[in-house]
């Protein structure tokens, strides 16, 4: 059966989590890679998204249960993704979202693809306080931190954290990505090393490093 995102989406819209699921389970089946269904089918999903409702209640419980469906297939996509990855490259990566930033599908999904491009990346959480990512960073010592930010107001506390982050670590390359990272009057206060927000700018990335 040919399968297409409309299709998807009305699913999605109807809230009929089971049949996502399968949907999506079809799509791999049928020699989808997890690039392709993240692109075409998993991102627009959510970045075209806009609640029909006036009242913000309604519109905060249905994101979240959209964006529980979408978990549900990310998860779901985890054997799919170890069978597509590409060779290791002895590269490290910290993905995370600073504190007071809750929206982490953007995160999760950059994970996976930098998993898929053969980094050794680990996502940590959303809304993760600025002394458990030094935590992390200190403990794990990876290459890489990339911090997701979505909400404007949550630069400053973004800045702080790589400030504090970089007096103690000098060695700590920060990558940042996020719809709030897109307006380069924003992030000319933060101290960052890299800006990425695709899985090209990924690959562009590592090309530069090997
Ligand atoms: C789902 C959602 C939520 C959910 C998030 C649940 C979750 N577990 O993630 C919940 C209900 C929590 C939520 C809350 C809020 N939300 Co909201 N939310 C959305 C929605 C519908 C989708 C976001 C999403 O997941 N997109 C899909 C992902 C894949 O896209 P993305 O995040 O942009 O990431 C892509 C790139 O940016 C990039 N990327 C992202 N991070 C990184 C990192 C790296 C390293 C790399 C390489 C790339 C990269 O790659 C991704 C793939 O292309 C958007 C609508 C929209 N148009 O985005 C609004 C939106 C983001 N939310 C918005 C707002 C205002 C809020 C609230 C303030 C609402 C409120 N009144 O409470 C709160 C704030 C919560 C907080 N403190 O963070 C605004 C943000 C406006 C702004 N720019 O400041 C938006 C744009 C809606 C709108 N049109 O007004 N939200």
């Amino acid at each position: 059966m040919q399968k297409n995102y409309q299709e998807f989406l009305e699913l999605l819209n109807q809230e009929r989590k089971d049949e996502c699921v399968i949907y999506i389970m079809e799509l791999f089946n049928s020699g989808f890679s997890v690039k392709e269904v993240y692109e075409q089918y998993i991102i627009p999903s959510l970045a075209e998204y806009e609640c029909n409702s006036d009242v913000e209640e309604i519109c905060i419980w249905k994101e979240h249960t959209r964006t529980s469906i979408i978990r549900t297939i990310l998860e779901s996509s985890y054997p799919y993704l170890i069978k597509q990855k590409k060779e290791k490259i002895n590269k490290s990566i910290i993905v995370a979202c600073p504190q007071l930033e809750y929206h982490e599908i953007g995160a999760i999904i950059n994970t996976n693809f930098f998993i898929l491009e053969g980094f050794d990346a680990k996502y940590i959480g959303a809304n993760t306080p600025s002394e458990q990512i030094i935590s992390a960073v200190k403990i794990l010592k990876p290459d890489y931190l990339a911090l997701s930010i979505t909400n404007y107001y949550n630069i400053v506390a973004t800045k702080k954290l790589i400030e504090t982050l970089k007096e103690d670590n000098k060695e700590i390359k920060v990558i940042i990505g996020g719809q709030a990272t897109k307006n380069p009057l924003t992030i000319a206060q933060l101290k960052y090393d890299y800006i990425l927000q695709s899985y090209e700018d990924i690959v562009m990335f590592k090309e530069n490093l090997l």
